[in-house]
């Protein structure tokens, strides 16, 4: 080769390199998603992979992250550090090459296993590109190196600035984001910090320590011995475990396999599947192979050891997948991505690799753990009888006419109008109170429901149990609104749903559960603001031919003294001592239920629009009201007083 022959190679090579940089500071975009504060932070991300790369391949196992107060940041490995070698042709070393060439850092490791990741992997150049300055320090056979660039154009060539051990080894690249580039340079701890404690679940030998040297000075260290097995058990901090975290690792068609999971008390499906760590947020092959593997593993176990005892039952991959927390985390040589995000695994082969591996080693854990085996079963088994109850009661939705007024329960007393707007019903407590209502009501606009005792409580019966239930099928036969996710709150035959209770305690037991069911099930009835409860009275004070009702303590003590300063009743007595007697003409009388009332006293009391009171039902926040009803529900009694009184404005009530 002759010496010009070498010289235009070179500046071929050069005037490769500008335009390579000039293309992705032209299309930053393109490199690394966007130039906001999601670009920027993608850099460390990029710098950190490399060295990520290094401790994959057993390298590296110390990586640190230093922001400082200028927001130009620094990544240190223990790796093997960048080559630093001249190229004899490209008269250039190959530290120099990796960090102007797009796409060269592999070059130069062909031989090793390394796995590069689908969005980042675009190269330590393009962090150099857009970094308004860029310094690496190498420490590889003895000697540290040293070379700068701007806007990824080396200043000088790489020299040997100084000397170390020859076991010390490493890359330490400091770079300063480009303000011509990025809409947002100020990095933040935390965004940082997360990817690292990710990175540090993922790979279990590392340790990632990150300080911030602006104004607070934070800083963390990752490490975490149980890598995965950690990271499930994190995920569900919140949730109560039903057993000891199950692993999964090996290796199958050169695939590294590694699979964390437990099943928690929760019923939501939690699975994160990473490849070459990164989190692969569409899935792919690789959770397609787990899922599968888990679904005919867990079942093969349920019938070999005959766990299912109700043959009605088929668990599906939902079933299976409840509850469930699970990290996949595979290494895949070449990668092919897919997806709206390219965050989906298309290599088919790694399907069958995860698939085989989990199916293996999870057949031989649940053998080996028999116990853990029957918690996650029975955990399943109630997924699946809740998905059964779920479709029953959808189907029964779906067969409206079995639950509007052709088929209206038995014991509804209804109205004659017909305009839902115009009526009301009545649920009430009761056969005896129910008969009362029926006689004392106008029977053209309100109708009558009565129910027998206690209803079930919602919340703590599965739905088939709920949909067996007479009560609950009478309340939503007259309302014939539907159930569940099919509820119409516009098909409502009535205008006003008015709770009839009596007031005392199991009466207030007995609402506080009809409100549970019509907020679990038809909740927009609530919002709609057509729940309403009765205000049956508590005292009658009957003087001669006169009646009072008292609807509280205060009110009867109030219609007492009138009567008192009427004269009536003179030097009356503490009206305590009054109470259930008759004094000077006066009688008392608490009502113990609904039902001591006759017909014309509940019309006026509590029935009759003109002087009756009803309470609007309503709920501070839909959002709030999950909460809130499992509090009422839940074992704890104040909480649930509380509640009463401060939401649902039955205050007045003997609760
Ligand atoms: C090219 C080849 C080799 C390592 C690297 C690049 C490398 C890049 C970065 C970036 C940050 N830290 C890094 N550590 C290593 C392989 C070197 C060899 O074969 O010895």
């Amino acid at each position: 080769m002759s010496k010009t022959t070498v010289k235009n190679e070179y500046s071929a090579k050069s005037i490769n390199v500008l335009k390579g940089l000039e293309a992705v500071r032209k299309r930053p975009a393109m490199y690394i998603g966007d130039v906001s504060a999601r670009g920027l932070h993608h850099l460390v991300n990029e710098v950190v992979d490399n060295s990520i790369d290094e401790a994959m391949v057993g390298y590296a196992d110390n990586i640190e992250i230093l922001i400082h107060k200028d927001n130009s940041v620094t990544v240190t490995d223990n790796g093997r550090g960048i080559p630093v070698d001249m190229h004899p042709e490209e008269k250039r070393s190959a530290l120099e090459v990796v960090m102007t060439v797009l796409h060269a850092g592999g070059k130069f490791d062909k031989d090793s296993y390394k796995v590069s990741g689908g969005l980042h992997g675009v190269g330590v150049s393009v962090v150099n590109a857009l970094s308004e300055w860029l310094k690496v320090e190498v420490r590889r056979n003895g000697g540290i190196y040293f070379q700068e660039y701007q806007r990824g154009l080396p200043i000088k060539p790489a020299k040997e600035i100084g000397k170390c051990k020859k076991n010390e080894t490493g890359t330490k690249v400091t770079f300063l984001p480009d303000k011509e580039i990025f809409k947002v340079t100020e990095f933040r701890f935390d965004t940082i910090a997360e990817r690292m404690r990710e990175l540090a679940y993922l790979n279990k030998n590392i340790t990632i320590k990150i300080k911030d040297e602006r104004n607070g000075g934070e800083e963390a260290t990752y490490h975490f011995k149980g890598g995965i097995v950690e990271f499930v058990q994190y995920l569900d901090e919140a949730r109560q475990p039903l057993h000891k975290t199950v692993y999964v690792e090996g290796e199958r068609d050169n695939t590294p396999v590694e699979v964390a999971f437990q099943y928690s008390d929760s019923y939501t499906e939690n699975i994160f599947s990473y490849v070459n760590n990164i989190n692969t947020h569409e899935g792919g092959t690789h959770l397609v192979g787990f899922k599968t593997a888990l679904t005919r593993t867990l079942n093969n176990y349920a019938y070999k050891n005959n766990l299912i005892k109700d043959s009605k039952i088929t668990l599906t991959g939902d079933d299976f997948r409840e509850g469930l927390t699970a990290v996949i985390s595979v290494k895949v040589a070449e990668p092919q991505f897919e997806g709206q995000t390219k965050t989906k695994l298309g290599n088919s082969e790694t399907k069958s690799a995860v698939e085989t591996l989990v199916g293996e080693k999870l057949a031989e854990f649940l053998e080996e753990n028999p116990s853990v085996g029957k918690k996650i079963l029975e955990k399943c088994l109630r997924a699946a009888e809740a998905r059964e109850a779920a479709r029953k009661a959808r189907d029964l939705a779906r067969r409206k006419n079995a639950l509007d007024n052709m088929n209206l329960p038995g014991k509804l007393a209804d109205c004659s109008i017909t305009d839902p707007e115009l009526c009301e019903i009545y649920i009430v407590e009761g056969d005896s109170a129910g008969g009362s209502a029926k006689q004392g009501r106008d029977r053209r606009f309100q109708a009558i429901l009565p129910l027998k005792g206690k209803i079930l409580n919602v919340e703590k019966a599965k739905i088939n149990k709920i949909l067996e239930n007479d009560e609950i099928r009478a309340m939503i036969s007259a309302i014939g609104a539907g159930f569940g996710i099919d509820f119409d709150p516009a098909k409502a035959r009535y205008g006003k749903i008015i709770l009839m209770t009596d007031a005392d305690v199991d009466g207030s037991h007995i609402r506080t559960l009809l409100l549970t069911f019509l907020y679990r099930h038809m909740k927009d009835l609530i919002t709609a603001g057509k729940v309403y409860i009765a205000q049956p009275p508590l005292y009658k004070i009957k003087k001669g031919k006169e009646e009072f009702y008292a609807f509280d303590d205060n009110e009867r003590k109030e219609i007492l003294k009138r009567l008192k300063v009427n004269g009536k009743v003179e030097q009356a007595e503490p009206a305590e001592t009054l109470e259930d007697g008759s004094v000077k003409g006066v009688s008392i009388s608490r009502y113990k239920g609904l039902g001591e009332m006759n017909p014309e006293q509940l019309w006026t009391t509590t029935m009759n629009p003109e002087t009756r009171t009803v309470l609007q039902v309503t709920l501070e926040s839909a959002a709030n009201a999950d909460k809130i009803f499992e509090t009422l529900m839940g074992d704890a009694v104040e909480p649930r007083r509380e509640f009463i009184e401060k939401n649902a404005k039955y205050a007045n009530l003997d609760i």
